[in-house]
């Protein structure tokens, strides 16, 4: 056996494996030869080295026979195995060139998504320019308008050889100064959002921005006109999304900020040209954040100019959000404007615009407040706190959602509150 495990040298471990192997598979063969041995050992001698050698042979017959069918078994798996690899390569190849398309797909997608943007963002500028040159039409429609009237009125004025025509001069003057207000107004603007109404123009409702002058105005400025089935509201401050902030000094509310097409203070200079003209009617339109809407209206509002500090002159109230403007306590009717660097309010230790972070005609300080904090979902930190856009006879503590303050002309001649003559649902 020694002689065996020698001769298969490296394959020592498979060898001692096979051996007994092909050993217990000739259990009988062994065991017959080995009574034999044993038989010729008691009885005839030992013929135990033939029989070694016999063994010997029979077992390298068998490793042979074993090695084969091995081999031939392994070189079929192998090649089982060499077609699953195959294969498997190829759904490889083909799931990456699949993967190549479809990147290339996505490619394309982008691309092509990127030049729709692209065109959209042109439509919208061209759709952007259409409606700024429709706006200019109407507000040239409406300039044309006053001035023929106004040519109208100076013709039917004029005695026979008054007449003088001049070719240098256009027919349509330029505006007028402060200084020139006792003639005509023949400005080629509306004095304000009504005008444009009586004069024919933008008859749909809706938001439209025109450039207005006012009687005493020697600049005609842009302004935001809310016409309804009915007239032409001139807006003067919007509160809607907290864009823009409202904290901001004299000279910002003096000359106006924001967004026209947003949120805004038109400008107390122009607040005061506008309500100068004749008697005008404030609306206010708000809502809360729980989806519910008011509005205030003042049969009579003005503001005086800035030497008089923008003082506000108030009256007339009806509506369904109460009245937090010429209330008992607190009545704002006739206070000056107030804001961060300009204390005119009527609490003598503190600085109301700046405590409660706005600008207003505060008294001491307010019932009203609608140039407060915009607060997202109407939610203050601290409950008591009050410097939201606030609305006493709405709720003292929450801040509103949505505000508009705008004017128009107003004919009635007010003796008293009692004589208003005015529709509370006119818009
Ligand atoms: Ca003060």
């Amino acid at each position: 056996m020694r002689r065996i495990i020698k001769m298969n040298g490296g394959k020592l471990v498979a060898f001692v494996y096979l051996v007994h192997l092909v050993a217990a598979q000739d259990t009988m063969f062994a065991d017959d030869n080995y009574d034999d041995v044993n038989d010729g050992i008691d009885n005839k001698g030992c013929n135990c080295l033939d029989d070694l050698i016999k063994i010997d042979e029979m077992v390298k017959k068998k490793l042979i026979n074993f090695e084969k069918r091995l081999m031939s078994n392994m070189d079929y798996k192998n090649r089982q195995l060499s077609k699953k690899l195959d294969a498997q390569t190829q759904i490889n190849r083909d799931l990456e060139h699949e993967l190549r398309r479809l990147r290339k797909e996505v490619n394309r997608i982008k691309k092509t998504d990127e030049k729709q943007q692209e065109n959209l963002q042109t439509l919208r500028q061209h759709l952007h320019q259409h409606k700024s040159s429709i706006d200019t039409l109407n507000m040239n429609n409406a300039g044309i308008k006053l001035s023929l009237e106004n040519i109208s009125t100076i013709l039917g004025n004029l005695q026979p050889g008054e007449i003088h025509v001049s070719t240098s001069s256009p027919v349509i003057s330029t505006p007028r100064s402060k200084e020139t207000t006792t003639e005509p107004y023949n400005s080629l603007f509306p004095r304000d959002c009504q005008d444009v109404y009586d004069t024919g123009g933008m008859r749909y409702p809706g938001d439209y921005y025109i450039m207005l002058q006012p009687k005493t105005t020697i600049e005609p400025f842009k302004a935001c006109c809310r016409m309804t089935n009915e007239s032409g509201w001139t807006v003067i401050q919007r509160r809607q999304d907290g864009s823009i902030d409202f904290f901001q000094d004299w000279a910002s509310y003096k000359n106006g900020f924001g967004n026209l097409e947003g949120e805004f203070w038109l400008g107390n200079d122009h607040i005061h040209e506008l309500t100068s003209q004749g008697n005008y009617k404030l609306r206010i339109d708000m809502e809360d954040w729980d989806g519910h809407r008011y509005f205030s209206e003042y049969d009579s509002f003005m503001i005086d100019n800035e030497d008089d500090l923008y003082r506000l002159h108030i009256r007339g109230y009806h509506g369904n959000a109460g009245d937090s403007l010429t209330p008992y306590w607190d009545n704002h009717n006739n206070q000056p404007f107030s804001t961060k660097d300009m204390d005119n309010d009527e609490r003598y230790y503190d600085n109301c615009a700046e405590h409660y972070h706005g600008a207003w005609w505060f008294k001491s300080c307010f019932k009203s407040h609608l140039n407060g904090i915009y607060y997202q979902k109407g939610s203050h930190s601290d409950f008591f706190v009050r410097n939201g856009i606030q609305w006493d006879t709405i709720h003292r503590h929450s801040s509103l959602k949505y505000v508009v303050m705008m004017i128009k002309p107003y004919k009635v001649i007010l003796d008293s509150d009692s004589n208003l003559d005015s529709s509370i649902n006119e818009v």
